[in-house]
């Protein structure tokens, strides 16, 4: 049988939609790890939809310590802190945090 043009695209596209939905879920998974375990931490002390100093000490120290130099000193720490909260309230949302996110992940991808 032979494979028309027509048919050939349809492969491609059918290949393609399989490839980008699995594609999507692991990435809709790792977004899903990411909102839990900031909600997890968050909800600690304090208001449940931001990290106090406290949380994101404990947060760094625990969930990224292998792509967060310096994750257990105090000063890296104050400097992460203050750099990721926009509005200096001594918190971070979700937003601030995920600046942090971003940053690490540039950086480990080599980009
Ligand atoms: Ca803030």
């Amino acid at each position: 049988m032979l494979i028309t043009r027509h048919s050939s695209q349809n492969i491609t596209c059918v290949l393609s939609l399989i490839f980008n939905s699995t594609s999507a879920r692991i990435m809709e998974s790792a977004i899903n790890v990411l909102v839990s375990e900031f909600k997890a931490y968050a909800g600690k002390e304090g208001s449940a939809s931001t990290l106090s100093k406290q949380e994101f000490t404990s947060l760094v120290k625990c969930q990224l310590p292998n792509f967060v130099k310096n994750s257990s000193d105090p000063a890296t720490i104050d400097h992460l802190m203050s750099s990721l909260d926009a509005n200096n309230d001594g918190q971070l949302t979700f937003m601030e945090f995920w600046n942090l996110i971003g940053n690490v992940a540039n950086k480990h991808g080599g980009f």
